[in-house]
């Protein structure tokens, strides 16, 4: 039966369009045009806050007031802060301890110049040094790591933060602060902590004009109508929280990158996004575009083998670092989907990269050199073309050729962010070049922020799994990180998408996501549970049934939404030539794209296979190659992916694939139904605006399973004419269109 909140939106239409349904209209049609009224009502009240959105700019940075007993834990907190050491990141360490510890404790700090009494003391271990010489942190403290310990200093009891540089400085204040917002016990807290990797940044893919591309947030931060914002609070509020989950570094624009980006009085606009990012530790970056000597340089070339060519970026390198001597470097897309690149002049990737990378060394920046190098023109009709190996087959060739200071940043997956896919062959087929992984934090293939998809355990997933280099244990994380092959270099870059919507990325739910790239950037061996519960406690509060009720949601959201999507590796069957969102199985197929899926009358999948396919599995080392080549071994959450198999045919679990697909439909959008009664079980338990918001998601999202569930299960029942053991399926004779 039709849940009520489904009934009453139907019977809204009816009264908005005069439009009564006959008896005889099927199911799947009738709740598809619910959900498009539920998308009509509820997305624009979104939109525009009506729905209840509360004002947050804080996300998990609350400090919500800790209840009288909680607080007694922190009773004996010191008065008296003593900052040692002058800079706009020791300011920002200090406002942020002191309001921190006024919000969650009601107490204030008074601001001390010495240490004559029991004190909180923060500054660089370099500089505590003068006050306190015998203070030796537990472990080495590397760049941007931080330390917090009890100390006898002068003879009174002290709290040390202190950290390698002034940014572990920032971070030991902010975890500091996340534990006693968390109620967390600080007694003897001894903690020492170093980031996994040097780069943990983020990409935002904003237009100039003010647009973010696959942005579900709001308008850009940082731009509108072709200029830099004048008002950059919340570009200064962003980096506040970019740094509070050690993120240091911020790439501000599209990687389809406006030329103008580059031009002189640009520049000096972008320097005031570069100083309210830099009291945060957080550097700068942009996107560029490979023919801007020609678009903005006006040379007649961009040639990167050109001297000519290699002067302008110079130049410009020269330029930016006048005005932003901490910018981070360039991120560049080239030779993909339509972007210039240097195939234009016969050069290899590593030409581009080095040219801008030799243009930015002496100022110590970086290049990101991004491995989403793909055809779009690819033919169909030949059963061997297979856009996964494009990654590989054009970066592979040319390990060893980028400079120290290029960084290949490499989508996870060999396509393009699907809810599933396996994780990229070029981390283990790059020893001697610099990687970055990027992970996509916007929910571009992942409902948009519109339905509850937390994906934290997916990256985790990628980041363990074991290439098995050499046979020899090399979990991505270490291959990406550098460590594996001990490159310079490497890290995580997560393209984020935030915009200017009070909640950041237009949903209250999603902000895990951010939450959770930083905390796995910073160590990607914390658990998803770790993470989920660190995040619900600061952004909820501790009330039991709060967190465990959240968590439980959030967990299991990344499969519900692959259950109703696109289960066994088939990647979401969303409309890829569209809007990324609606389910559209058959945008995939008889184009260029190449997200085949291959679906016939016989069966379903992708053979890439090295005997009988496209070869793609040979791009793994040997023992991942023995997992995924063999229908005995290859798991069945990535069947579709690697093999194409009759709809007849039995998976590990003794079921048959085309049950599997019925099922795994049906159970999806039930558990997305049931979430709503979950959620409603905190009515009472926090903000009743924030309740409501996100109880207005999850029927919304209730809906939208059903359209899902409805749409994919009868494509496939037309394909395969296997019906559906069940007999559930509501009006399969009925078209997509
Ligand atoms: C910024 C996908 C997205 C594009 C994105 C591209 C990329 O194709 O749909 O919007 O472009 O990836 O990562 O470059």
């Amino acid at each position: 039966m039709m849940p009520s909140h489904l009934r009453k939106a139907e019977r809204y239409l009816s009264r908005l369009s005069g439009f009564q349904h006959s008896s005889g209209f099927g199911a799947a049609y009738r709740l598809f045009t619910v959900s498009l009224l539920i998308l009509l009502i509820i997305l624009p009240a979104c939109a525009s806050g009506q729905a209840g959105t509360p004002r947050d700019t804080d996300a998990w940075l609350r400090y919500a007031p800790l209840d009288s007993e909680a607080a007694t834990n922190y009773k004996r907190l010191p008065e008296n802060l003593v900052v040692v050491g002058r800079s706009s990141i020791l300011e920002n360490a200090q406002r942020e301890l002191a309001s921190g510890i006024q919000r969650t404790l009601g107490r204030p700090l008074r601001a001390s110049a010495a240490v004559n009494g029991s004190a909180i003391i923060v500054g660089t271990l370099h500089d505590l040094g003068s006050i306190a010489p015998s203070l030796h942190p537990p472990v080495e403290l590397q760049a941007d790591g931080y330390w917090i310990t009890a100390a006898r200093i002068r003879n009174f009891e002290c709290l040390i933060i202190t950290g390698a540089d002034e940014r572990g400085v920032l971070y030991g204040v902010f975890q500091f602060l996340s534990k006693i917002a968390r109620g967390e016990s600080i007694q003897g807290m001894n903690e020492a902590q170093n980031p996994y990797a040097p780069i943990r940044w983020v990409n935002q893919w904003d237009n100039l004009d003010g647009r973010i591309e696959r942005g579900y947030g709001g308008p850009s931060v940082f731009f509108a109508d072709g200029k830099v914002r004048e008002d950059l609070k919340r570009a200064s509020d962003y980096a506040r929280l970019l740094a509070s989950i050690g993120i240091n570094g911020c790439t501000i624009n599209n990687v389809n990158a406006a030329p103008g980006i580059l031009q002189s009085s640009f520049i000096g606009q972008v320097k005031r996004i570069a100083d309210v990012f830099r009291p945060w530790g957080v550097q700068l970056s942009m996107s560029v575009d490979l023919s801007s000597p020609k678009l903005v340089g006006g040379l007649d070339t961009f040639d990167p083998l050109d001297p000519r060519v290699a002067t302008w970026w110079r130049e410009k390198a020269d330029e930016i670092y006048t005005q932003i001597p901490d910018f981070g470097g360039f991120v560049v897309k080239a030779d993909s989907e339509g972007r210039s690149g240097p195939s234009a002049y016969g050069r290899t990737h590593a030409d581009a990269a080095n040219v801008i990378a030799r243009a930015l060394k002496p100022h110590g920046g970086v290049v990101f050199y991004r491995a989403f190098v793909y055809n779009h023109h690819l033919d169909w009709r030949n059963l061997k073309n297979d856009r996964a190996k494009a990654a590989y087959d054009n970066f592979h060739p040319l390990d060893g050729a980028f400079d120290d200071n290029a960084i290949v940043q490499i989508k996870n997956g060999p396509i393009d962010f699907q809810v599933r896919e396996p994780v990229s062959p070029l981390f283990a087929g790059l020893r001697r070049t610099n990687e970055a992984i990027e992970l996509q934090i916007t929910q571009e293939y992942t409902g948009q922020q519109k339905h509850l998809c937390f994906l934290v355990p997916m990256w985790k997933g990628v980041l363990d799994f074991d290439m098995r280099v050499d046979g020899r244990s090399s979990p991505v994380k270490e291959l990406v990180s550098g460590r594996a092959f001990h490159r310079p270099i490497g890290g995580f870059a997560g393209v984020a998408n935030v915009g200017l919507d009070a909640n950041w990325l237009g949903s209250p739910l999603a902000m895990a996501n951010l939450y959770g790239f930083g905390r796995l950037a910073w160590n990607p061996d914390l658990s998803s549970e770790a993470i989920v519960d660190e995040w619900t406690r600061l952004t909820f509060g501790s009330d039991p049934l709060v967190v465990n009720t959240i968590a439980d949601l959030q967990l299991r959201s990344w499969h519900v939404y692959e259950n109703y999507t696109g289960p066994l590796g088939a990647g979401t069957l969303t409309n890829i030539t569209g809007n990324h969102y609606d389910p559209g199985p058959e945008s995939s197929e008889e184009n260029g794209w190449g997200q085949w899926h291959r679906a016939d009358h016989q069966g379903i999948g992708m053979d890439r296979t090295i005997a009988t396919g496209t070869g793609f599995i040979g791009q793994y080392p040997p023992e991942v190659q023995k997992l995924y080549e063999s229908l005995g071994s290859c798991p069945d959450n990535l069947l579709l992916f690697f093999h194409h198999v009759p709809y007849t045919h039995v998976l590990h679990s003794g079921k048959s694939l085309i049950q599997h697909v019925y099922d795994s439909h049906y159970e999806g959008a039930d558990q997305a139904h049931e979430f709503i009664a979950q959620w409603k079980r905190l009515d009472g338990h926090m903000d009743p605006d924030r309740y409501r918001d996100i109880l207005a998601r999850f029927e919304f999202q209730a809906g939208e399973a059903i359209k899902w569930r409805d749409t994919i299960c009868n494509w496939i029942y037309r394909l395969s004419r296997v019906p559906d053991q069940k007999g559930r399926l509501a009006a399969p004779e009925l078209s997509l269109n």
